[in-house]
């Protein structure tokens, strides 16, 4: 860091951009993309009438953004609605106060930026990161540098190449950047704003120079003097309100105070890291890497209070939280497998406070796929509350009096659900029990049950409370785990002709398609959930989920028969193996002599094999 810092010092010490300005290496091109004013793009896509006159978006008697129409009368970000009436009286206002179609615009374009395999980071609603580098490295093989122009604008125009080639990879990466925000429009409909740098710091802060619907790159050499120009140092990303106050308690009001500031006094300010840290933003330095986004560790909700100390108040503060955070949950599309309650107490007598957590295993088999979405039953919901409740009584003591200020809800774990609804594939993945059908095509490698593990192992929780003792019970171990493993192995040796059960052969009707789903959800709650703890092996108190997956078992099915995979059959492969099972020929050898038996060969009779 400090020797960038001296590189740095070196540029700017320079008056003329010379062969010395630009010396050094700077390998990453980075882009930084910014939906252009996004909660008026994300209103006005919905509803395209709203387009061509002003608009401005409300959060109570703020306009949180406009749309750039009412932005040319003078309406200005968070102004109060009052004052941009009085700009531009004509505007129309939207209520932007839910944020739900805000946030799926957002993930739609995230999800866009993913196409490009580079990692993305996602800062807030409508800002990404995307490190193209390696991209730019592979173009390069191929694109002749020679003759490539930047996409869009450009900063300031270098008077020569650097020797480092960064003004080639950025000219690629601009074209990329190009690339990118066509996708989005055409896709979602959404301008959008880019900056590309060889560094996140300056990617971000040169993105606006030309708003809306453009994209400006700057090359290293200009970063200093493009930093300069930013009249506050609280422009710059990193530096918050108290460092800010810090600085100008110094005298280091603008960013050019910043940079002419000697290292050795702002150690004496700061930290000797934070000092070295900020003179590098301050000159346009920042090696902090692109870090890839992924979803939430966990989705929560809260709700504070004064006090509420009477128990149908706390149910019905959890109930509201609930059906918020079920459409969270949708959104996010990943099957919760815990849920943890919080509570924040107060003790009167210390005058304080303090939180308290307990969480629960979940049955997945509580949610369901409906078109695709992650939905809960009024049933579920219910099951889910006596969770909740549940748990709340274990951490509040009912015969005496309590006085909450805060209650929590959050899922904490999940299992991962593909995306892709059209594919019957779709409806296997994930699910061993399924998966396994499918992949008899493959190799005979037990190691499919490590990873299987992986898919599903619960994502790392953050959560440092130590009740986890108080659970649902466990789902049941994973034996169907190695039975699955067997059956790939005999699948191999001993099915006919792998050939014959191909993804296609699998195609269900819609209703058998519902069953398929309800078996992949039921059967990940038996066999793919890994016991966290072994305190939970000992609950006795069942659920009612696993009540659930036990109605309707199969009386009549041999004792190797998995009868949870049995239930969640379409009717007629059900029939089908009860009246193979009546005849003791075809029930004794489903595998040793399926052409005797009448039913097609390649029906999923083959597949209830005895467990070895
Ligand atoms: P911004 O990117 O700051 O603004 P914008 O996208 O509306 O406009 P621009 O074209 O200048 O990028 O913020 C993104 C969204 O965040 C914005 O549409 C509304 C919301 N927002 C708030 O809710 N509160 C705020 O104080 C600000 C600034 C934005
Ligand atoms: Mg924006």
């Amino acid at each position: 860091m400090d020797d960038s810092v001296l590189q740095s010092s070196r540029n700017m010490e320079s008056s003329s951009s010379t062969y010395t300005d630009i010396d050094g290496d700077h390998p990453k091109a980075i882009i930084h993309i910014d939906i252009d004013c996004f909660y008026a793009q994300v209103e006005m896509v919905r509803n395209p009438e709203l387009r061509g006159a002003p608009l401005g978006i409300q959060q109570k008697n703020i306009v949180v953004t406009s749309n750039y129409e009412a932005r040319s009368f003078g309406v200005k970000k968070c102004m109060l609605v009052s004052d941009a009436m009085k700009v531009c009286p004509n505007m129309k206002l939207v209520n932007g106060e839910d944020l739900h179609n805000y946030r799926t615009a957002s993930n739609k374009i995230f999800a866009v930026l993913q196409c490009w395999k580079c990692p993305v980071e996602k800062l807030g609603m409508d800002e990404n990161f995307i490190d193209v580098t390696n991209l730019v490295q592979e173009k390069l093989k191929s694109v002749n540098t020679a003759g490539l122009a930047v996409s869009g604008h450009t900063y300031s125009e270098p008077s020569m190449e650097c020797p480092c080639g960064c003004h080639a990879r950025l000219r690629i990466a601009s074209q990329i950047a190009s690339e990118m925000r066509k996708k989005i429009f055409d896709d979602l409909g959404y301008t959008t704003c880019a900056g590309i740098a060889h560094n996140k710091l300056l990617a971000k802060l040169i993105c606006p120079l030309h708003k809306p619907n453009d994209q400006t790159t700057i090359y290293p050499e200009h970063g200093t003097s493009f930093m300069s120009t930013l009249s506050s140092v609280r422009s710059i990303p990193s530096i918050g309100s108290k460092t800010t106050e810090t600085l100008i308690s110094h005298k280091i009001i603008t960013v050019s105070d910043l940079q002419e500031a000697p290292l050795e006094v702002l150690k004496k300010i700061f930290s000797s890291d934070m000092a070295v840290r900020l003179k590098n933003l301050g000159l346009g330095e920042d090696n902090t890497p692109v870090k890839q986004t992924g979803k939430p560790q966990s989705i929560g909700l809260e709700d504070s209070f004064k006090t509420v100390s009477v128990k149908s108040e706390v149910e019905d503060k959890f109930s509201a939280l609930l059906q918020r955070l079920l459409v969270l949950m949708r959104e996010d599309g990943r099957i919760p497998v815990s849920l943890r309650v919080t509570l924040r107490k107060r003790d009167a007598k210390r005058l304080s406070s303090h939180r308290e957590s307990r969480q629960a295993q979940i049955s997945p088999s509580i949610f369901t796929l409906n078109n695709g979405l992650l939905t809960v039953t009024d049933a579920g919901q219910q099951k889910l509350m006596s969770i909740v409740m549940r748990l709340f009584n274990k951490l509040i003591d009912l015969s005496k009096p309590f006085h909450l200020t805060l209650v929590g809800l959050a899922f904490t774990k999940f299992q991962e659900r593909m995306t892709g609804r059209s594919s019957i594939v779709n409806y296997f993945m994930n699910d061993i029990s399924v998966q396994s059908v499918l992949n008899l095509q493959n190799d005979c490698d037990t190691s499919a049950t490590s990873m299987d593990y992986s898919a599903v192992s619960p994502s790392s929780s953050t959560t440092t409370d130590l009740s986890d003792a108080e659970v649902e019970p466990s789902p049941k171990k994973p034996k169907k785990v190695n039975w699955i493993a067997k059956r790939r192995c005999l699948a191999k040796e001993e099915v006919a002709s792998p050939s014959k059960l191909k993804v296609g052969e699998l195609r269900l009707n819609s209703k058998e398609l519902e069953k398929v789903s309800e078996l992949r959800l039921n059967s990940r709650d038996r066999s793919l959930t890994p016991r966290a703890s072994p305190a939970k092996d000992n609950l006795s108190d069942a659920s009612d989920s696993m009540k659930d997956i036990e109605e309707g078992a199969c009386e009549d099915c041999p004792s190797y028969v998995d009868k949870e995979v049995f239930n969640a059959l379409p009717d007629e492969m059900q029939q089908e193996l009860k009246a193979m099972w009546k005849n003791p020929a075809g029930a004794d050898k489903p595998r040793s002599s399926p052409r005797k038996n009448k039913a097609k060969t390649n029906t999923i009779m083959k597949y209830f094999v005895p467990q070895k």
